[in-house]
Order: C-alpha cells, then sequence, then structure tokens
C-alpha cells in the first residue's frame, strides 16, 4: 500500500492522487500542514531532504519525492506512459515545461491570491506571474489546438502534470476566456471515468 504525504489543496500533490486514481490503485493519504511547518520538521526531512510535498512512500520505506518523478514512476507500464522514446521524451518536455515555465506562475500567483489575499507586499511579485503564467497557457493553447492531449492523441502524465494547476488558474487571477483549446482539454481530462476532483 502507498503512503502519500500531502495536502488536497496543493496541485503538485493532486498530481499523485489523481494518478493513483487513474491507475485504480490504494493508498493512505498522511495529510501535512505546509502553513503549520510540518515539511520541516525532522521526522518529515528524513522523508524528503528538500522539505515539500508530496512524498510517496512505498512499502519498503523508500521515499520518492518530486511530483513529476513520482508521476513516472507510478505510470511505468501503465496505458499515461508511452514506451516509444520520442513520445516519452515528449512527456518529460511537458513535465520540465510544467515545472519551469508554468507552475511556479501558475501555482504561485493562485498562493499569493487564494492562500495570501494578494498582499501588498507581493503585488509586483503577483503581475510577474501573471505575465509569464499567460505566456506559458498561450503554449500549451497552442499545441493543444493541434492535438487533443499535450502528447498527442493520447492521456498521459504529461496531462496530469499540467492539468494540476491549470485547472485552478482561476483561483491565481488567470482568465481561460480566450484558450477554448485549453478549456476543451481540462474537459476532456476531467471526463476520463476515473477522474477525480482535487476536493474530492
Ligand atoms: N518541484 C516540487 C515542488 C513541491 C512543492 O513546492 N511543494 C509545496 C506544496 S505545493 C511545499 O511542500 N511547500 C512547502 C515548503 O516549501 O516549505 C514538486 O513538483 O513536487
Amino acid at each position: 500500500m502507498f503512503k502519500v504525504y500531502g495536502d488536497y489543496r496543493s496541485g503538485n500533490c493532486y498530481k499523485v492522487k489523481l494518478m493513483l486514481h487513474l491507475l485504480g490503485k490504494a493508498y493512505d493519504w498522511v495529510p501535512v500542514d505546509i502553513l503549520k511547518g510540518e515539511t520541516q520538521s525532522e521526522a518529515f526531512l528524513a522523508k524528503n531532504p528538500n522539505g515539500k510535498i508530496p512524498v510517496l512512500e512505498l512499502d519498503d520505506g523508500t521515499c520518492l519525492w518530486e511530483s513529476n518523478a513520482i508521476l513516472n514512476f507510478l505510470a511505468e507500464g501503465s496505458e499515461f506512459l508511452p514506451s516509444e522514446p520520442r513520445l516519452r521524451t515528449q512527456v518529460l518536455q511537458w513535465q520540465f515545461f510544467e515545472q519551469y515555465s508554468h507552475e511556479p506562475y501558475v501555482a504561485v500567483a493562485r498562493f499569493i491570491q487564494l492562500y495570501q489575499g494578494l498582499p501588498e507586499a507581493r503585488r509586483e511579485e503577483y503581475q510577474v506571474c501573471q505575465a509569464r503564467g499567460y505566456k506559458a497557457l498561450k503554449v500549451m493553447e497552442k499545441q493543444l489546438e493541434r492535438t487533443p492531449y499535450l502528447v498527442g492523441e493520447r492521456y498521459s502524465i504529461a496531462d496530469i502534470a499540467l492539468y494540476a494547476y491549470t485547472h485552478v488558474a482561476d483561483e491565481g487571477g488567470f482568465d481561460l476566456q480566450t484558450y477554448p483549446a485549453i478549456r476543451a482539454w481540462l474537459a476532456r481530462v476531467a471526463s476520463h471515468p476515473r477522474h477525480v476532483g482535487m476536493l474530492d
């Protein structure tokens, strides 16, 4: 049985939860409160020295961290991770894009707006997140105008990685009205029979 250390409201943690549901795998969810500093305790740092959730703990005690690395581990051998090297590299390409060009802006804008109530001290940073977040959303829109999923015709862990924060982008002040391909993709992802919502 897998153990997931996480917070339901975190997109990075939601990626792991969504993957486990899509695969129909059982897991125990261990809630970790970032705001109470629980990721910095000695016990937690022994699981992830970087002090961040999500962490996936295996039966033998091995702890895996970094959400997209966990997705790759869980999806191995499943329909959500292509085996053909070119397609597999494209999955990784979107996951690296997510971590470098999307999450640091779309997720951080959400944190500043939803959790911190847009404090004056972070307004300038919020504006930067808006500009760079929209730039990342445009990149996704262009791809999704051409293909139903980020990597061609099949739902993959590239989609899970990017769905996590894109589907709650409005909570960071992003308006997807002029991104019809992204909106259609969000609905496509959510229509999977084993889909689970972030807060379900
Ligand atoms: N690159 C990491 C980012 C993980 C991350 O930023 N987690 C946040 C919650 S969404 C966290 O644990 N923050 C607590 C902290 O930084 O102390 C991943 O994808 O797993």
